[in-house]
């Protein structure tokens, strides 16, 4: 049976196989029924067809996707809906939303080797991700690329942006696989999360390829172990008897703002770490500089220099060989026999974080990264174990909380909205609880017995919610947009309605 990482995106006739039935099926259907006459209204003709890409919640595995560690994420139900037409008579792509208020209508070229203006942020360039990396992907597979077609495109999100729910990626793939699908073609769903990853990069963060490839693979009931190189999805079963139940800290981190200073800084962090590492290893600086790209090549390497180092277990070779105090740039270039600006050089967003850098915290990250990575495969042994449901649950929760301190304390990737609310939440009897994607705001995700969910989530409201309710953070009835209980939701489709 073909793994369903090689197999194309689904394309269904109906809303059912996508939202299964009830509420969200009646939501869904008065979605599409809303793009299809907004669609006809803006641009004077229907759609022709419909791509839905979800967000996730990642249950494990911060910060560790981009050094090529596994991670264990989960589609939610929130997802983003592209109803497209290409339009001949035109050389452009008109991209509107339905909150046109929030996200009034963008225009680009229908020119796929512009570059995106990165100083002038619109929510538009996202899609224009899809469109580049449509083209490149068609591109080095022989395809015909030079005629250049416009396309009109209708954008319906309902995954709460700047919350570490991965708006970015349910965007830009259901971008990618609607205009895939406006072209009449379709790729097996692992090239597509690559395609997907690559091109989120020319918005700026250097992100790894966790968001993507669950939005494009999930499976209903399922969360995913996704691994890298080559992107790899294993379903996780996850325990009956525990719920995860997301709350938003309403801290929103404006990542593609932010990518110098946050999330980009940690990936040069992590970088310049594994250099580092791999020097001290015993390899040459110049030979480190060129091959070793990730903490997960220098795991590698422990490996190969075991006789000279005496363990293979890269926290160890961390405590032994990075020092805790932050590294000056001197000191990594006299280590490195190079300039960082030249080490870093073939990535412009890696300048821009040595711009503004003052210092580079090596064992803190590096510390974080390996044992992260350990925890989710622990995650994953929990899950597969016959321990009894509670052993089992415990387990989950204090894999959580580790997680969750190891990014606050040594990646540094908290804020003080998400230690509040991470400590309500374990006040109210969370197993676990932990900051979920990026960090620097956004949500958190915590396990909790599933018939304790209602009143946890009502103290949650009560205790977390109410008093930014009464200073007008956010109106009462949106309540539910912020904190709810999710089941693994599907992955990406096609709906030809
Ligand atoms: P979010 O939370 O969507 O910003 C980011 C990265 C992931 C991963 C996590 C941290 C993007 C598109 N996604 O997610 O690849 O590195 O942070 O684990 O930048
Ligand atoms: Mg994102």
């Amino acid at each position: 049976m073909a793994k369903h990482e090689d197999l194309p995106v689904p394309i269904f006739d109906s809303l059912e196989p996508v939202y299964g039935g009830g509420s969200l099926l009646e939501e869904a259907q008065l979605r599409f029924d809303n793009l299809k006459s907004t669609f006809q209204k803006v641009f004077g003709h229907p759609p022709e067809v419909f791509a839905r890409s979800p967000g996730r919640v990642n249950l494990i595995g911060e910060h560790i996707d981009y050094e090529g560690y596994s991670v264990l994420p989960m589609a939610i139900r929130q997802d983003t809906i592209v109803a497209i037409r290409k339009n001949d008579a035109e050389n452009i792509l008109r991209i509107a939303n339905v909150n046109d208020e929030k996200h009034a209508m963008c225009t680009y070229p229908a020119d796929p080797d512009q570059a995106l203006d990165l100083k002038n942020h619109k929510w538009g360039h996202y899609f224009v991700c899809g469109y580049k990396g449509y083209y490149d992907y068609a591109k080095s597979k022989g395809g015909d690329i030079s005629k250049k077609i416009g396309l009109d495109v209708l954008v319906d999100g309902t995954v709460p942006q700047g919350s570490g729910l991965s708006s970015s990626a349910a965007f830009v793939c259901s971008s990618t696989i609607a205009i895939m699908a406006a072209f009449g073609v379709n790729f097996p769903k692992k090239e597509i999360a690559q395609v997907t990853c690559e091109c989120e990069r020319h918005v700026g963060t250097q992100s790894g390829g966790m968001d993507q490839a669950i939005s494009v693979m999930a499976k209903i009931g399922f969360a995913e172990l996704i691994d890298f190189n080559p992107i790899r999805a294993t379903d996780v079963q996850l325990p009956a008897g525990g719920t995860f139940v997301i709350a938003h800290s309403l801290a929103e981190s404006q990542k593609a703002v932010t990518a110098a200073t946050n999330y980009n800084n940690r990936v040069v962090e992590c970088r310049l770490a594994s250099i580092v590492l791999g020097i001290k290893l015993g390899m040459k600086p110049q030979e480190a500089i060129s091959k070793v790209k990730t903490l997960s090549d220098v795991e590698g390497l422990c490996i190969t220099y075991a006789g000279k180092h005496n363990s293979s277990d890269p926290v160890l070779a961390v405590k032994e060989f990075l020092k805790e105090e932050p590294y000056t740039v001197e000191e990594i270039e006299k280590i490195a026999e190079e300039k960082l600006t030249s080490i870093l050089a073939s990535n412009a967003a890696y300048l821009d974080v040595v711009k503004v850098a003052k210092h580079y915290k090596l064992h803190q990250r590096a510390a974080h990264v390996y044992s992260e990575a350990k925890r989710v495969h622990a995650f994953k042994d929990i899950v597969s174990s016959n321990l009894s449901e509670d052993e089992t649950l415990k387990k989950l929760g204090d894999l959580m909380n580790e997680s969750h301190y190891s990014c606050s304390v040594l990646y540094e990737c908290s804020c003080p909205e998400l230690e509040e609310l991470v400590n309500v939440c374990r006040k109210n009897g969370a197993l676990g609880a932990r900051l979920t994607g990026a960090g620097w705001g956004g949500c958190t995700v915590s396990l909790v017995k599933e018939s304790l969910v209602p009143q946890y989530i009502l103290n949650l409201k009560e205790q977390y919610f109410q008093s930014r309710i009464d200073k007008g953070v956010i109106n009462k009835n949106e309540l539910g947009l912020y904190v709810f209980a999710s089941k693994p939701s599907s992955g990406a489709a096609i709906l030809k309605l």
